[in-house]
């Protein structure tokens, strides 16, 4: 083997610089996402190659989780080096699955040494997990000797929450079809059913809910157990558990029972016996995921019963094979309370009703999924409750797969939230673990578009370790999925970093919320104010006026803002003083409010409309800058959806500043530039045809 002169130099930084510029991987689509395992360059391949990495051979391996994780090394190894791994001789890069490493199910250790890298695990899960650690370091361009690693996850359940329906649509899909292809199984194995479970794997996701929350019974029938048969027993080796959706009237709609009372003892017979029938097929079945009395969906409430109630009930039928994960996202259309505050007066009083085997899912933010929310007043508030943090990977709320929003810099701003009830929001969601609605597809790039993979990457990697900044996230997606040049991560690393906020500013500035078209979300319409229910309509969120704008969820108002321990309600008190980016969450001010800026809150939000569509432009500049790095197609790709961005960004301010000028009266600040058509152009928009609904 040719072993370049760099290889005598000492081993390099964790990301190694470039030598000799760029080199342009080849056509790529998508399909590989962060698991690329492209070649490595300079000295990050000296080093790997004066390693010479050297696996057991696998035919003595009788454990599906160790031969999948001696076959990713495999794969990934060659892939770095660009040849084959040398057979015979002793492991250099040995699997210790029995080891004495402590911590909970998937703990790993890695030592790195010129001699030799052991992965050693107490489980065989912590050894492919290991595996894929060992990779990640290697891709980012990490010598095989530096490599040290003691990781443990900080939750036991980092579960994907699918909204497949068994036709293949998926709600709020942006991504193609459905990558479950119902239809067909069991009788075909879909080696992208193998693929998923190797890219859930690579981040530690442990667990995957296959069926959309608004459930259709046809999961729990006779029928299609095979069809859960075969994907379970697929995802086994990966460490994926699957579990279902459960609709709660089941009994009733495919039971041949005429009620779906959770205290009726025929009904809690039939779960028993469903439990026991899915338990006998799939012994390591996850449990249920419970959307009920939500949107119309059925529940315990519809005989009187509570949410514990319906928990228990389940939590009884699947004992402690499984978990009952039960969703705090409800709002119900005859309760005129703000709907912030619904799921907390729901479900605090149930504190300590709850079986040891259920958990509750909450939203990060007590609306929906918004582009910014505070986080939602649940956490901290049910110490005697698992609470599981569910947010979402899929942009319904952030301009569907097109815009580039790169989320992790949310979900972190959620996690590292002080609930000043004893902890922040990781802390409260440890015991339990988080939830990531699913933005796969059948595109051939799975999410649609190659930036979101970045989410699905992002979600897996924080529900393992909710510390991880933002900007390691971003550095090692980016590295992994595109490039791993040092130039190229300079630029589009805060690219990333900044996305999310641009969002915010185009869409929702200054803490409003729920401003976009009916039904199907895209695009904005605030001045949506006919809708049968109040809390469907974006007039009930922004509450604009001649007067003034905002929602007022202090005591003079809806008093939300009393749900939250006192110590942190007191930092959104006072309009004047608190972070202005919840401003109009929490507080109706009139519209030449001064705010922290120093500018009138016309002014303040006019400006962060356009300093959101500069950022487009900023994104665009910077992209451009980038073809060197990326492949035409994915550079192309890329280039086309920020187009399609930009457009938007400007169509969300314009048609926002139209409408609230509409309201207000007010000229525009000088400099900003007046909306390219009426209101009434952009009211008279429709989009049947839109995606996800
Ligand atoms: C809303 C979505 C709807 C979901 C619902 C939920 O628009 O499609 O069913 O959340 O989470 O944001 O149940």
């Amino acid at each position: 083997m040719f072993v370049p002169a760099a290889a005598q130099a000492q081993d390099g930084p964790a990301i190694a610089p470039a030598t000799g510029g760029p080199s342009v991987a080849p056509e790529e689509d998508g399909y590989a996402l962060w698991l690329r395992y492209a070649p490595l360059e300079g000295q990050a391949k000296a080093a790997l190659e004066r390693f010479d990495p050297r696996l057991a051979p696998v035919s003595a391996i009788s454990d599906p989780t160790i031969l999948v994780a001696m076959q990713e090394l495999d794969r990934g190894l060659s892939s770095l080096l660009e040849r084959p791994l040398a057979a015979g001789g002793d492991a250099n890069v040995t699997l210790d699955c029995t080891s004495d490493v402590t911590g909970p199910e998937g703990s790993y250790r890695i030592t790195g040494a010129a001699s030799g890298i052991a992965i050693m695990a107490a489980d065989p899960r912590g050894c492919l997990y290991g595996s894929h650690a060992l990779l990640r370091e290697l891709s980012l361009g990490t010598a095989p000797g530096r490599i040290s690693l003691d990781q443990a996850p900080a939750m036991p359940l980092r579960l994907l929450n699918h909204w497949d329906n068994p036709d293949g649509s998926v709600e709020r899909g942006y991504a193609g079809r459905s990558i479950f292809d119902w239809w067909h199984m069991p009788g075909r194995s879909d080696p992208r059913m193998i693929d998923y479970a190797r890219a859930n794997a690579s981040i530690g996701i442990n667990g995957s809910v296959v069926n959309n929350v608004n459930a259709s019974p046809l999961f729990l029938t006779p029928r299609y157990l095979p069809k859960l048969v075969a994907l379970a027993d697929a995802w086994r080796p990966y460490g994926i558990r699957l579990y279902i959706s459960a609709r709660f009237s089941a009994p009733r709609d495919i039971g041949g029972l005429g009620t779906a009372d959770p205290l009726d003892p025929q009904v809690r017979a039939w779960w028993q016996a469903k439990a026991d029938e899915i338990y006998a097929a799939i012994p390591d079945f996850g449990g249920f995921l419970v959307k009920a009395n939500s949107e119309g969906q059925p529940g315990p409430q519809d005989y009187g019963r509570t949410h514990a109630d319906g928990a228990n009930m389940l939590a009884g039928a699947v004992g402690d094979r499984g978990t009952i994960i039960w969703r705090a996202f409800v709002y119900s259309a005859e309760d005129e309370t703000d709907r912030a505050k619904q799921a907390y007066e729901e479900f605090v009083p149930l504190d300590g009703e709850f079986a040891p085997n259920v958990i509750v899912q909450v939203k990060n933010g007590a609306i929906d999924f918004q582009p910014r929310e505070p986080f939602h007043p649940m956490f901290g508030a049910m110490p005697d409750t698992r609470l599981m943090l569910e947010v979402q990977l899929t942009k319904e709320y952030l301009g569907f797969a097109s815009h580039l929003a790169f989320l992790a810099p949310m979900w972190e701003e959620v996690l590292d939230s002080d609930t000043g009830r004893g902890g922040n929001v990781a802390q409260v969601v440890a015991p339990a673990g988080m939830a990531g609605v699913a933005n796969t597809g059948s595109d051939r790039n799975w999410t649609g578009s190659d930036f979101d993979q970045a989410n699905w990457y992002a979600f897996g990697r924080l529900a393992w370790d909710p510390t991880l900044s933002s900007k390691t996230i971003a550095r090692e997606w980016a590295a992994q999925t595109f490039s791993r040049d040092p130039a190229f991560l300079a630029a589009s690393v805060p690219m990333m970093l900044d996305s999310r906020e641009a969002v915010v500013d185009y869409m929702t500035p200054l803490g409003l919320a729920h401003l976009m078209g009916t039904g199907h979300h895209y695009g904005p319409a605030p001045w949506v104010c006919d809708l049968g229910r109040p809390d469907w309509n974006p007039c009930y969120y922004h509450r604009a006026d001649k007067g003034g704008i905002g929602f007022d969820r202090t005591a003079g108002g809806s008093n939300a803002l009393a749900q939250y321990a006192p110590d942190i309600a007191a930092q959104w008190s006072d309009p004047a003083a608190m972070n202005q980016d919840y401003l109009l969450w929490f507080h109706h001010v009139p519209w030449d409010f001064r705010t922290r800026s120093g500018r009138g809150l016309w002014e303040e939000l006019v400006a962060r409309y356009d300093r959101g569509v500069a950022k487009v432009d900023d994104m665009q500049t910077t992209w451009q800058s980038l073809s060197p790095y990326v492949d035409p197609q994915r550079f192309r790709a890329v280039s086309e959806m920020l187009a399609i961005q930009r457009q938007e960004a400007q169509w969300w301010r314009d048609a926002s500043l139209a409408y609230w000028q509409h309201v207000n009266g007010l000229p525009l600040p000088a400099g900003a530039a007046p909306p390219a058509r009426d209101l009434k152009a952009y009211q008279a928009l429709e989009f049947p045809e839109a995606p996800g609904e």
